[in-house]
Parts: structure tokens; C-alpha cells; sequence
């Protein structure tokens, strides 16, 4: 009863604009500064330290008053708008993922395999060492730079698992953050949605490196370059290693040359993502000849890991931060810092994905079963482009140049559809896709095609939109 009525009182108080500051602190205290508008210091040891009368206002005003909504994330966004619609011609082109033709998630056979060899050895749950599973950051490193790299002989680099590519990026930002202050990074336009956030979140300042060409829709080359030369001296250069996120283009293994070059000349230091290794060209080894070509010019640099998509293991959180360093005392001591890091952080990573990767890419028969697979999953993204690019030109005679839906690899087509088509894609005609024009063409089958190509071709051929 008496706790009613004090709810009541607080209600009725804070609903009456009459009321002020010096009324809130007779009815007992503090209020939430967002509420009144003031920045008051310390108001929930204030709240604590006075009775029941305060309970009762922070029920009905939250001390997260002042706390906005935040917007829905561009790309993870799209898959909660996606799954509340409830229209049965809903098409979900928006996060990469890989799907089946028939549009369903897949787990790759050679993934399942795995895991019952895991279940048989009964493996038990305690604690990874900080810096994640051994065999798998033997793998991990084997898989990127070639296992028989000199540098991995030399022991010249820090591997330590991360929680997925993401994680893994958010560690190397943390260790720039601490070791390199003021460094910046500069990042390419456009880029993974996700990479602004992550150094922002880590404080680490960034800036923009030319990289498309809307004109071309092609590699902005001379731009980027131009834009390598004028970062101050000392820069992280985050470059995808292949399969380009959103834009699809990647650079030739000439342009990658000069890229090594002028990074070289201006003492930058070489930030790698590699999110799609086998995804672009269907070969693991051929997705790491960027990284793999700088490694060979004795450069040191970063590489983020991330097993989502080539595995399939989305939600295992499975990747790895490599920092290839000109010593292996240098790598030793880089690794040190990169797991006090991370302690603090999320203490140590999770076990059933490194155990995955490591069954697999450690075992010759597996390996080789995941490269089938891989090939299969690659292959059937390059059929839908091909379809994709057939369909659309093809049946249209307005002249328009679709060959860059061929120039472009990996899991996403960058169509050139501006904000409004996007959203008109998606309130209209129910085909999720992030703003900046990408589809996921993971997300598309034969059966899926024909419909979604009568749209896409309209838009793109009438920028008005329908
Ligand atoms: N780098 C790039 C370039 C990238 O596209 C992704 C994921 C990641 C890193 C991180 O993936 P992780 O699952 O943390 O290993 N991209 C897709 C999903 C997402 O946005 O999280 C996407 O672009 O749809």
C-alpha cells in the first residue's frame, strides 16, 4: 500500500511541469539529469543513499532517460527487417551469407564431420590459454602465408584467436590505440560497414583512401595511390585482401605491386581484412597472394582472420589477428601485449569453432573436402553472376553497360542503386538490401532470379525507380 502511493506521488510529480529542481530533491533526491534537463553529478549514489521515495521515482522515470534510440545497423539491420516481414515473396539479399539454391543457410559436410570427430574424442569445455586454441593458430597462420612461408619458420608471427574477423580487428585496433598513438588508419570508400565503428569505438582516428570510381564503376587506381602517398607517414593502410566489401573489385596483381610499393616508400604499415579467403576466386591460396606478396617484400603487417563465410561458421565466432613482425622476438612480445589486451576484454575465446578449424585444415582428408566445398559454394555465386548478368543484358536494349555485374568476385554484386532505389527495393517489392546499392548474391537462386532481375533491371535502367 504505502509503496502505491509513493509510486502515485512520483507520477503525479514528475508529469506536473510546475515543479522544480529544489521539488524533485524535497520528494527525496535525484532524478535523472536527462529528465530535468541539467547535468547533476553522481545521482545514483544519491538515489541509493536516500529511502523508498526514490525507488519509486526510478521506476517511473529510468535513470537511461537520457539514453536515444540508436539506429538499426546497415547491414545486421536488414536480416531483423527481413525476418519481421511477413510477405511471402520476401527476398533477403542484404548480409553475406551463404545460402543453398534453395535458399537455406548451409552447414558445409566437412564442418559436420568435424564435429562428430569432437564429440567422439569427448573433448572437455575448460578454458582456452588467453590467446585461443594452439593448433589452431598453428593452422590458421599456415593457411594464410602458406604453410611453408619462411616467415612462419622464423617464428616471425603473433597469432592469437579472436572472436571472429570482427574481434580480431577490434584486438589490432586496441593494440594501435595503445601502442601508436595518434597513428591513423586510413580506410577505403567505400568500405565494410562495420570498419568505421570499430575504430571509432577503439579511438583510433581514420580517414578515407579513394577506392571506387561511380564513373567507371571500377578501381579509382590512381586515386587510391594518390591517396596512400598523401596519408602521414606511418599509417595503418587497412586493405581487404580479396573479394572487396561492398564493392566486389579488387586490384590486379600489378596494381597490388605499386600499392606494396607506395606503402613501402611511405614506411605505411599494411592492415589486412581477409574475410572471403577462397570465396573470390574459388581458391584459398590464390585469395592470399595479396597478403602472401607483401610478406615476401619483408614488410610487417596486420591480418584479420575470420572463418564466417569459407566455413560457414557465422555464429562460432572463429577468425584470428596475425601481426607479421621482422623478429621473432618482436612477435613474441607483440603477442604478449595483444593477450593483455584481450583478458580484460573477454578473458579467452571460445573453443568449438578453433576446434573445427583445426580438425579440419590439420587433417588432409578433411582439408581436401573443404576445398570441394568451397569450390561448390564459390561456383554457385559466379553462376548467379553469370545468370545475373545474361538476364540483364540480355533483355534489355537500352544500351547500358552491365559488364561490370562480370568485373566484379566474391559474394556481392555493387549494383550503383542510390538510397532511394534500395529502400523502394525493399518497401516495394520486399527484397532486402543494405543502402549503398550491394545485394548479396548469395541470397539469390535460379528460382529467385528471374523476378528480382525484372526489378533490379528497371531501376537500374530508370534511375527515376517505379
Ligand atoms: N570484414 C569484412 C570485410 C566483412 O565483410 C565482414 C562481415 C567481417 C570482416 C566480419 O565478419 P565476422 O563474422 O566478424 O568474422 N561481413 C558481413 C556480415 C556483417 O556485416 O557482420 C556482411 O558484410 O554482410
Amino acid at each position: 500500500m504505502a509503496s502505491t502511493m509513493l509510486s502515485l506521488v512520483s507520477a503525479s510529480a514528475l508529469a506536473s511541469p510546475s515543479l522544480t529542481l529544489q521539488d524533485y530533491r524535497a520528494l527525496g533526491g535525484s532524478v535523472h539529469a536527462a529528465v530535468l534537463g541539467k547535468k547533476k553529478s553522481n545521482s545514483f549514489m544519491k538515489t541509493k543513499s536516500r529511502g523508498r521515495i526514490n525507488m519509486a521515482i526510478a521506476v517511473d522515470v529510468s535513470r537511461f532517460e537520457g539514453i536515444t534510440m540508436a539506429p538499426p545497423d546497415p547491414i545486421l539491420g536488414v536480416s531483423e527487417a527481413f525476418r519481421a516481414d511477413t510477405h511471402e515473396m520476401k527476398l533477403n539479399l542484404g548480409v553475406g551469407a551463404y545460402r543453398t539454391e534453395e535458399l537455406q543457410p548451409y552447414v558445409l559436410n566437412v564442418v559436420k564431420k568435424a564435429e562428430n570427430l569432437m564429440l567422439e574424442r569427448g573433448e572437455n569445455k575448460e578454458y582456452l590459454p588467453i590467446e585461443g586454441l594452439a593448433a589452431f593458430n598453428r593452422v590458421t597462420a599456415e593457411l594464410l602465408f602458406g604453410a611453408d612461408n619462411p616467415v612462419i619458420k622464423q617464428q616471425r608471427v603473433a597469432t592469437v584467436q579472436g572472436l571472429s574477423g570482427t574481434g580480431s580487428l577490434r584486438l589490432a585496433a586496441a593494440l594501435i590505440e595503445r601502442y601508436f598513438p595518434g597513428a591513423k588508419v586510413i580506410i577505403s570508400s567505400p568500405t565494410w560497414g562495420n570498419h568505421k565503428n570499430i575504430f571509432n569505438d577503439a579511438r583510433v582516428p581514420w580517414s578515407e583512401y579513394r577506392y571506387y570510381d561511380p564513373k567507371t564503376v571500377g578501381l579509382d587506381f590512381d586515386g587510391m595511390i594518390s591517396d596512400i602517398k598523401a596519408a602521414p607517414e606511418g599509417s595503418f593502410v587497412l586493405l581487404h585482401g580479396c573479394a572487396h566489401n561492398p564493392t566486389g573489385i579488387d586490384p590486379t596483381p600489378e596494381q597490388w605491386a605499386t600499392i606494396a610499393d607506395v606503402i613501402q616508400e611511405k614506411k605505411h604499415i599494411p592492415f589486412f581484412d581477409v574475410a572471403y579467403q577462397g570465396f573470390a576466386s574459388g581458391s584459398l591460396d590464390e585469395d592470399a597472394s595479396s597478403v602472401r606478396l607483401f610478406a615476401a617484400r619483408g614488410m610487417e603487417l596486420l591480418v584479420a582472420q575470420s572463418y564466417s563465410k569459407n566455413l560457414g561458421l557465422y555464429a562460432e565466432r572463429i577468425g584470428a589477428i596475425n601481426i607479421l613482425c621482422s623478429s621473432a622476438d618482436a612477435a613474441t612480445r607483440v603477442k604478449s601485449q595483444l593477450k593483455r589486451l584481450a583478458r580484460p576484454m573477454y578473458s579467452n575465446p571460445p573453443v568449438h569453432g578453433a576446434r573445427i578449424v583445426a580438425n579440419i585444415v590439420g587433417s588432409p582428408p578433411l582439408f581436401n573436402e573443404w576445398k570441394e566445398e568451397m569450390e561448390m559454394m564459390a561456383g554457385r555465386i559466379k553462376s548467379v553472376r553469370q545468370k545475373l548478368f545474361d538476364s540483364l543484358s540480355g533483355k534489355d536494349n537500352s544500351g547500358k553497360d552491365w559488364s561490370f555485374i562480370l568485373k566484379q568476385i566474391g559474394m556481392f554484386s555493387f549494383t550503383g542503386l542510390n538510397t532511394a532505389q534500395s529502400d523502394n527495393m525493399t518497401n516495394k517489392w520486399h527484397v532486402y538490401m543494405t543502402k549503398d546499392g550491394r545485394i548479396s548474391l548469395a541470397g539469390l537462386s535460379s528460382a529467385k532470379l528471374e523476378e528480382t532481375i525484372g526489378i533490379l533491371r528497371l531501376l537500374l535502367v530508370d534511375p527515376v525507380g517505379l
